[in-house]
C-alpha cells in the first residue's frame, strides 16, 4: 500500500501537509497550498536535489564558505563574509523545476511525477553576480557561458562528470543573476542551497545551482552530464544531447489554484497564479468551460518585478454542474500558453493550459 512518506531530515523543517512527498530528494506543494499569496512561505517550497544533500553543518558558520570565482581577468576565492561586503540586491523570482508538469504527459516521462507544484515565488538577497566580475576585472576575453559547480560530496566510484551538479547559462545571464544567502529574509537553509546558491531569475529550477562552490566564465558548456545530455528536449524516445535546446530561460505559464475540486453555484472566486519567465506579464484570461469563452482575469497584490509570479483572480457566476476551469497567461512579447504539450521525452517545459485546468463540481 501507499503509505504517507514521512519527510527526509534534511526537509523535517518543512510542512509536511502542505507538500506531497515523492521520494527523499523530490518533495512538491500541493496544489491546495500554493495559495494566493506573491511570495511562497519557505516551509511549502518544492524541493529537489540530484544528490544527496550535504550535512546541515555546511550552515554553521555560513561567512566562511568559500566560492571560486573563475574566467575573470583576476580569479580569486572568496567568502560569503567577502561577497557581503561587495554588494546587495533583492529579487523576487520564480523557482520552478524543468519538469513541472510531467505527469500530464500520456507518454510516461520518466523522472518526477510533478504536477504543479514544483515551483513557488521567492525573494532572494544577496550580491549581483555582475558587482564580483567588475570587481574582479571582468570576464576573459571569448567567454560564452557561465558555469556554476554545486557543492555536494560526491559519492566514491564513480565518473565525477556523470553525477556533479555542474551548470552551464549564457553569459547574458550576467546582467540579472546573483549569489543568494538569504531566502525570503532569512539565511538560505542547506535544503535550499545554503551558504549560496546560483540565482539566475527566469531560468529553470536546474540553473539555480545550490552550495555553489565554484563560478567560472567558460567558452565552452561544461561536459557534465547533466548540462550535456540532461535537461535537453528532444522527441519521444531520443537521447539527450548538446545540440538540443538545454533549459534555460522558463516560459510563459499560469494554473489555477482554487476551486480545486466542489463548489456552491453563484459567485465564486476563481485564483491562480502566472509568470512570465524572463519576459514580463500583459494578462491572463480564465476560461470556466473548457477554454470556449474568456474573461480577463485581474492581478492580485503587488508587482514584484518581471521574475515575480504574480497571484491572478477572476470573480465567475457559476451554475450548477461541471465546470472545466482553465488559464491561459500571455506575456509583454505577446508569447502565450499554447493549448497542447509539446511532447518531448523527459516531459520538460509543460505550458500547455489545457492539461493545466480542473474539473469543478457545482452543486
Ligand atoms: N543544485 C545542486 N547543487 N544540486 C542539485 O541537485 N538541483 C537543481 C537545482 N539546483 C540541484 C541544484 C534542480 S533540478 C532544481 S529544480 C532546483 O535546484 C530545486 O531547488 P529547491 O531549492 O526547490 O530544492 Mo529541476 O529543473
Amino acid at each position: 500500500a501507499d503509505e504517507p512518506k514521512s519527510l527526509p531530515d534534511y526537509a523535517a523543517w518543512k510542512e509536511r501537509n502542505a507538500l506531497i512527498v515523492h521520494s527523499a530528494n523530490t518533495m512538491e506543494t500541493q496544489r491546495g497550498a500554493i495559495g494566493n499569496g506573491v511570495i511562497t512561505s519557505s516551509d511549502r517550497l518544492f524541493v529537489r536535489n540530484n544528490l544527496p544533500a550535504p550535512p546541515a553543518s555546511v550552515t554553521d558558520n555560513p561567512d566562511a564558505w568559500e566560492v571560486r570565482i573563475e574566467g575573470v581577468k583576476n580569479p580569486r576565492t572568496l567568502t560569503v563574509g567577502d561577497l557581503k561586503q561587495m554588494g546587495v540586491t533583492t529579487v523576487a523570482s520564480v523557482l520552478q523545476c524543468s519538469g513541472n508538469g510531467r505527469a500530464f504527459f500520456p507518454h510516461g516521462a520518466s523522472g518526477t511525477q510533478w504536477s504543479v507544484g514544483a515551483a513557488g515565488c521567492i525573494m532572494w538577497t544577496g550580491v549581483p553576480l555582475k558587482d564580483v566580475v567588475e570587481a574582479l576585472g571582468g570576464p576573459v576575453d571569448g567567454t560564452r557561458y557561465i558555469t556554476s559547480t554545486g557543492g555536494e560530496t560526491l559519492p566514491d566510484g564513480l565518473d565525477p562528470k556523470t553525477i556533479i551538479v555542474e551548470r552551464s547559462v549564457p553569459t547574458r545571464a550576467m546582467e540579472t543573476a546573483l549569489l543568494a544567502w538569504e531566502m525570503n529574509d532569512e539565511p538560505l537553509t542547506h535544503t535550499h542551497g545554503g551558504p549560496l546558491r546560483m540565482v539566475v531569475p527566469g531560468y529553470y529550477g536546474v540553473n539555480n545551482v545550490k552550495y555553489v562552490k565554484n563560478v567560472a566564465f567558460t567558452e565552452n558548456q561544461t561536459d557534465a552530464k547533466i548540462q550535456a545530455s540532461g535537461y535537453r528536449v528532444r522527441d519521444v524516445g531520443v537521447k539527450g544531447a548538446p545540440d538540443q535546446p538545454s533549459m534555460w530561460e522558463m516560459n510563459v505559464k499560469s494554473w489555477v489554484t482554487s476551486p480545486l475540486e466542489s463548489g456552491q453555484s453563484g459567485r465564486n472566486m476563481i485564483y491562480g497564479v502566472a509568470f512570465g519567465g524572463t519576459v514580463p506579464l500583459e494578462k491572463v484570461d480564465v476560461s470556466v468551460d473548457g477554454g470556449k469563452t474568456w474573461k480577463q482575469a485581474r492581478f492580485l497584490g503587488p508587482d514584484l518585478g518581471p521574475y515575480a509570479w504574480r497571484p491572478f483572480v477572476l470573480a465567475a457566476d457559476l451554475a450548477a454542474g461541471e465546470h472545466r476551469i482553465v488559464s491561459r497567461a500571455t506575456d509583454v512579447q505577446g508569447n502565450t500558453q499554447p493549448e497542447g504539450r509539446i511532447e518531448n521525452e523527459r516531459g520538460y517545459g509543460h505550458n500547455g493550459w489545457s492539461d493545466h485546468g480542473v474539473t469543478v463540481a457545482i452543486s
